[in-house]
């Protein structure tokens, strides 16, 4: 089945912008910087690059006549907060486990930003004190269990809705949607780079952008922290996704890039460099990026442009993928 096959429910309002960002560019003195905004893509609590992915799974979440999203995240999950509008819109109930994937000691992380915006939207969050990881969880199954045994039937949707057989699908079609926004712009990026956890964001464009007839770099930037697991789940579901879109070929290891640096030691805790790109972007851009995901995304960016390894010639696309509301429980390093 090609892409345009599959059932798409559309939630985003149409292609995300892209746009330029020459102030930072001329601050960094090197390639062209432009940003595709996942931040403003929809209507639905602020978006998000999950928004997207949810567009594939939700035709196969109603198929199923199932009533109950269920999902799992931390604390501050951008991607349960984004299931939270998306079941409201669509009049799903929905459960999210909210684990403790962070060990960060702000009063107000289980309170403000992400969490807050799901119980608005009358989500039923449930609290865990599982720590951080990307793979299946009891606390998941447990909640799925709960919904069956009130007689309910779960959707289940699994972290950053990656590890999902259509999860990949989302950002392959980001990655057409970025080559007709290259023809209208008359201009190809030749670099993009993308922030990776969960995996299924880069590796969905990995799997798009390799069926076009102009090779890019798609450099993914760790933010998990636990860099061979991101590689290895990034290389698992681009493998799968070029497979379900029928991409008629194997992806070879050189297209499945992800470079470790700028995570710090944590999955979830802002480093140096974090802090620094996202004063530099909201300062010279006015463009705000959080400390979990984009701050350490630019953060690479900024390195990597600086130092030289991403050319003068080049022009980069920067994936915004959203995650401004936890900035609200990391008030303590903003002040
Ligand atoms: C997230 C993820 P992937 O998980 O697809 O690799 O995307 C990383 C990413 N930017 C990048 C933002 C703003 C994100 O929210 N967030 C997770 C969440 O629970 O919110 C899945 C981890």
């Amino acid at each position: 089945m090609a892409l345009s096959d599959f059932d798409r429910y559309p939630l985003t309002f149409g292609p995300s912008p892209v746009h330029e960002l020459p102030r930072l560019s001329r601050h960094l003195g090197g390639a062209r910087i432009w940003a595709k905004r996942e931040d403003v893509n929809s209507g639905l609590a602020f978006g998000g690059n999950k928004t997207r992915k949810l567009e594939y799974l939700i035709p196969d979440a109603l198929a199923s006549g199932a009533d109950t999203l269920v999902s799992i995240g931390g604390l501050q999950s951008n991607h349960t907060r984004q299931v939270a509008a998306v079941a409201a819109k669509l009049g799903f109930k929905a459960v999210l486990v909210q684990e403790s994937w962070v060990d960060w000691p702000d009063p107000l992380n289980d309170r403000v930003g992400n969490i807050l915006l799901s119980r608005l939207m009358g989500a039923d969050v449930r609290l865990s004190n599982e720590g951080f990881g990307i793979g299946f969880k009891s606390s998941w199954e447990e909640a799925i269990a709960d919904v069956e045994a009130s007689g309910g039937k779960p959707y289940a949707i699994p972290a950053g809705a990656s590890d999902h057989k259509l999860g990949g699908l989302g950002f392959a079609n980001w990655a057409y949607e970025v080559e007709q926004q290259e023809k209208e712009l008359g201009i190809f990026f030749d670099t993009i780079v993308v922030c990776a956890v969960t995996g299924s964001t880069q590796a969905g464009m990995i799997a798009g952008f390799a069926g076009q007839e102009r090779m890019r770099r798609i450099i993914g930037i760790d933010a998990s922290a636990k860099i061979s697991e991101t590689r290895d789940q990034v290389a698992r579901i681009a493998r799968n996704t070029a497979q379900l879109i029928d991409l008629g070929r194997e992806l070879r290891d050189d297209e499945i890039f992800i470079q470790e640096g700028w995570a710090g030691d944590y999955y979830g805790i802002p480093v140096d460099s974090t802090n620094a790109a996202m004063r530099l972007t909201g300062s010279l851009e006015g463009m705000i990026i959080d400390p979990v995901y984009e701050g350490k995304s630019m953060a690479g960016l900024i390195d990597l442009v600086s130092g030289g390894e991403i050319s003068n010639d080049s022009n980069v696309l920067f994936a915004h993928l959203g995650g401004q509301p936890a900035i609200n429980a990391y008030s303590a390093l903003y002040h």
